[in-house]
């Protein structure tokens, strides 16, 4: 099963170099600044706080590797589309990210997460196409579901699944505040899983009680 409760933080990598030895399959999660990346892998991981979350956008700066009972990590991505930034550091993260995602052994998918509730936006579009390009796998999520009805749900996944030439059971529509779509995402990735040699012990278990943690990713705020 996925060691979904042994769940730690190992690094944050600043530069490729720091990333740890690619010992272990990964799951990177990317989308743009504030989408909820780090909330997802918490909702995931049934650990309310090891990740940390932010209501202000660019809260993650870093790859942030956690390990899950050393045989899975989950990676955290800075998110992209935040303007507050200064262009050299736009420029430093985007070569960081695309650097890792390019050339990553054991980087199994990159979860693509991407705001339910708006249109499809420019840069999404660019990173999907991107991973197409290079042939990353990736999966679709289509998150914050929880703030529309379950009709506005269909009706802007079907926008979104026609912006990325999408079919819907590529995508998983969630919500880390009420857990929809949790389930339906770790069989995906459970999936992904067990076509890697070596993982067949992985399969998905259910919810976790949320536990309360010591934060230990770095802040940076
Ligand atoms: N209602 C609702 N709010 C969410 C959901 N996911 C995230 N949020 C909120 O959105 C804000 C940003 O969440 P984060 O998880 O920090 O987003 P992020 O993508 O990691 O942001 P950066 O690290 O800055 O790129 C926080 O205020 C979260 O509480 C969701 O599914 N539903
Ligand atoms: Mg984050």
């Amino acid at each position: 099963m996925i060691p979904l409760q042994q769940a730690r933080f190992l690094l944050a990598a600043h530069t490729l170099q720091q990333l740890p030895p690619p010992l272990v399959p990964e799951i990177a999660f990317a989308g743009r600044s504030n989408v909820g990346k780090s909330s997802l892998i918490n909702r995931l991981l049934g650990r309310k706080g090891l990740v940390k979350t932010s209501s202000k956008p660019g809260k993650t700066q870093s790859l942030n590797f956690f390990s899950l009972a050393d045989t899975l990590y989950f990676v955290d991505l800075p998110g992209y589309g935040y303007a507050q930034v200064s262009k050299e550091q736009r420029r430093f993260w985007g070569d960081l990210v695309a650097g890792y995602v390019e050339q990553r052994q054991g980087l199994l998918c990159v979860v693509v997460i991407i705001d339910l509730r708006h249109e499809l936006k420019q840069q999404d579009l660019e990173l999907v196409s991107w991973l197409k390009h290079i042939g990353r796998p990736y999966l679709l999520i289509y998150t914050k579901a929880d703030k529309l009805s379950r009709n506005q749900q269909e009706k802007n996944a079907a926008l979104l699944d026609a912006g990325l030439k999408a079919n819907r059971n590529e995508r998983v529509l969630f919500s880390s505040q009420t857990g929809q779509g949790r389930e339906e995402l770790l069989a995906k990735i459970g999936q992904m899983l067990a076509a890697v040699p070596g993982t067949s012990f992985i399969e998905t278990v259910g919810e976790q009680p949320a536990q309360e943690e010591k934060p230990s990713a770095p802040a940076s705020e």
